[in-house]
């Protein structure tokens, strides 16, 4: 494939379980994407960026190859990838708080499970590479049945006593018979970069487009809070206030020992939260989304 160097690629799962919010993400950045629900590529109007879209499995090799300089997979594609280089060829550069899941050894319902009892066992996954790199890390011998898809089935079907797959609700396990019973790899989506060398004005795109999404990030799950108090409980509500750096205090007017607080949370601000404000002496609890932050 032969790409354009003079703008940055970005690849991203065609159609799956991370393709909405990788789109969503990318527009929230700012980005004003063309090209219709069917194309393989889409082109930023207002950016110096075109987006191909892929198979998941493809993005690790499109980014470690530099034909996308940034890609957005799951851990679990890039570190079953990763483990089959000699040398890494990509960086992560954010987790994307999406797509999360946990790739599990589950065994079926009613098995009383210790990990010395997959010696010996065929264990059936589409994750071989870090299926192995778990068991040789325990020294444990097993055979590995690698599938491509509808792993849950194979107890059932007499392929494998045990299997290696993706969870997230747990429903396909509970469905098939099946008990999650270890974690191999905590999940979610991130962003990758290639570590081939960029032109410097294109890595200093890069470097703006990730600007932007650190910003899109912090603010999923920052809020505005405004709130009044007295003087004595300022101290109280600071410690209170989830992930807010040096709150702004300033008094009001007309009611002396009184102050306005101010401060960006960077972590969720829940209903208990608020309740618990009000009891530390906070009254006229105001909480705002953020829509932009550049940090
Ligand atoms: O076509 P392409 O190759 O791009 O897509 P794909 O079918 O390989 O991937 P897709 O869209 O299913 O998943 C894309 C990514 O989403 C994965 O690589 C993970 O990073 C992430 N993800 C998050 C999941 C799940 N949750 C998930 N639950 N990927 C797969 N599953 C499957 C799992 O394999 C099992 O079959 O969902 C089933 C279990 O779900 P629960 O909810 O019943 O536990
Ligand atoms: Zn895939």
């Amino acid at each position: 494939m032969v790409t354009d160097r003079s703008r940055l690629h970005i690849a991203v799962q065609k159609s799956g379980r991370l393709f909405e919010q990788s789109r969503d993400l990318l527009k929230g950045a700012g980005l004003k994407l063309q090209g219709g629900k069917n194309a393989l590529t889409a082109r930023a109007e207002n950016f110096p960026l075109d987006v191909m879209f892929v198979r998941d499995d493809d993005i690790p090799t499109f980014v470690a190859d530099g034909v996308c300089e940034l890609g957005i997979c799951g851990q679990n594609v890039l570190e079953e990838y990763a483990l089959g280089q000699a040398a890494r060829r990509v960086r992560t550069v954010t987790n994307l708080g999406f797509g999360r899941c946990t790739l599990k050894i589950a065994a079926p319902d009613g098995v009383v499970y210790k990990t010395e009892m997959l010696a010996g066992q065929r264990i059936a996954t589409s994750y071989p590479r870090l299926l192995a790199h778990f068991l040789a890390e325990r020294a444990i011998e097993a055979e590995i049945v690698p599938m491509k898809g509808a792993v849950e089935l194979a107890p059932r079907l007499g392929i494998a006593k045990f299997i290696c797959d993706l969870v997230s609700t747990g429903a396909t396990l509970e469905a098939n018979g099946l008990a999650a019973v270890e974690t191999v790899l905590a999940s979610e989506a991130v962003l990758v970069r290639t570590l081939k060398p960029m032109a410097p004005a294109l890595a200093e795109r890069a470097d703006a487009l990730l600007t932007r999404i650190d910003g899109v990030i912090a603010t999923q799950e920052s809020k505005y809070i405004v709130l009044n108090a007295p003087k004595a409980a300022l101290i109280e509500i600071a410690r209170i206030l989830p992930g807010a750096e040096a709150p702004t205090v300033v008094p009001l007017a007309g009611r002396p020992g009184h102050y306005a607080v101010q401060a960006v949370c960077q972590e969720s601000v829940f209903w208990e939260t608020l309740e618990k404000l009000k009891a530390a002496g906070a009254s006229a609890i105001l909480v705002m989304p953020i829509e932009k932050m550049m940090l």
